[in-house]
């Protein structure tokens, strides 16, 4: 399935990994692009040295092309934006923000620019500043997310902007390849089917979590505050939005999100922490190594979309 985006990346497979704040590191990343993904280091909140160390963990592990995804809310983001080009990275995703101001830094070292957006009008403005591709991200997904859902974003970003289109957000099979194909992307990212890969190091609990759950176990914290997060329902989600309902404001909140993530991913409270996941979590049962997950989803994205099988 050669598309513009597998070209311009010189990648095997129309696959990214998304570039999850403290699951995507490089022993994930270095995984999906030795099995022919793109792995995505995630930048997330991390200083621009620890992100460098990042880099060239990665760089031991595979001599595949791998990118950085830079979390634009980081009080670190401009540390990190520049450590990129230091270390010579070739291609960029961006999230939870407009990239415009490090477009012309990162254009002219030669990277590919992929924004995430979850609008329209975003996309059109990425394209008029240089972006190379956007990733359309539905509000399916895990983490920090927009309004829009993938089956109506994708098509309306694929007909706003003529760069391709990786489609985000609900996809963790063939099927959902295929259907992302269908509505005009040229490759998709995927971010809970990789959190539950043998190479993840993401606390067992979590990743039980994730294969435990059920289609309606997410639930959106902070929607009222302009700052929706979506994570599995927990005591800590249960809370936030009892007390967001009563019309707490997000500081007052925000003690019980602050380094909850990281009490998740790293130390598998379950409980208390904030276990990102995506809608799509129900679907998946087991963990896989990234390669077992790759080859199976392209296989039978490719048989779909040749017409060759049914659906289930
Ligand atoms: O960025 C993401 N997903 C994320 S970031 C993240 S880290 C975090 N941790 C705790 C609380 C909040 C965040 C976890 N998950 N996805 C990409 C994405 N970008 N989704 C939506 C957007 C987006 C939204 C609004 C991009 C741009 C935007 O507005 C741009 C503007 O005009 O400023």
């Amino acid at each position: 399935m050669k598309t513009r985006v597998t070209e311009m990346l010189g990648i095997r497979y129309p696959i990214f990994q998304g570039g999850m704040a403290w699951v995507a590191e490089h022993n994930l990343a270095a995984a999906v692009s030795e099995a022919g993904g793109l792995g995505l280091l995630g930048g997330a909140s991390a200083p621009g040295e620890v992100v460098r160390d990042e880099i060239r963990k990665t760089r031991m592990l595979t001599d595949k092309p791998f990118g950085v995804n830079i979390m634009l809310m980081s009080p670190y983001a401009d540390d990190v934006a520049k450590v990129v080009v230091e270390e010579g990275i070739k291609v960029v995703t961006t999230g939870a923000g407009n990239p415009g101001k490090y477009m012309e830094m990162w254009k002219n070292a030669g990277i590919k620019v992929i924004p995430v957006v979850a609008s329209v009008a975003l996309a059109r403005l990425m394209e008029r500043g240089g972006a190379d591709a956007v990733v359309a991200e539905g509000t399916e997904s895990g983490g920090h997310i927009g309004e829009a859902t993938t089956m109506t974003l994708v098509p309306q970003v694929a007909d706003a902007v003529s760069i391709p289109v990786i489609a985000a957000g609900g996809i963790a099979d063939g099927r959902g390849i295929a259907a992302s194909f269908m509505l005009g992307a040229e490759a998709v990212q995927i971010g809970t089917r990789f959190v539950v890969a043998k190479e993840s190091i993401v606390h067992e609990n979590y990743k039980q979590r994730i294969i435990k759950a059920k289609d309606i176990d997410s639930a959106v914290t902070g929607r009222s505050h302009g700052h929706p997060v979506r994570c599995l329902r927990n005591q800590m989600t249960r809370e936030y939005n009892r007390l967001e309902a009563e019309g707490k404001s997000f500081e007052e909140l925000e003690y019980l999100t602050l380094g909850t993530l990281r009490k998740a991913v790293v130390d598998g409270d379950v409980v208390h922490g904030t276990v990102m996941a995506g809608q799509i979590a129900g679907m998946i049962r087991k963990e896989q190594t990234c390669r077992e997950m790759i080859e199976e989803m392209m296989a039978q994205a490719e048989k779909l979309l040749a017409g060759k099988e049914t659906v289930r």
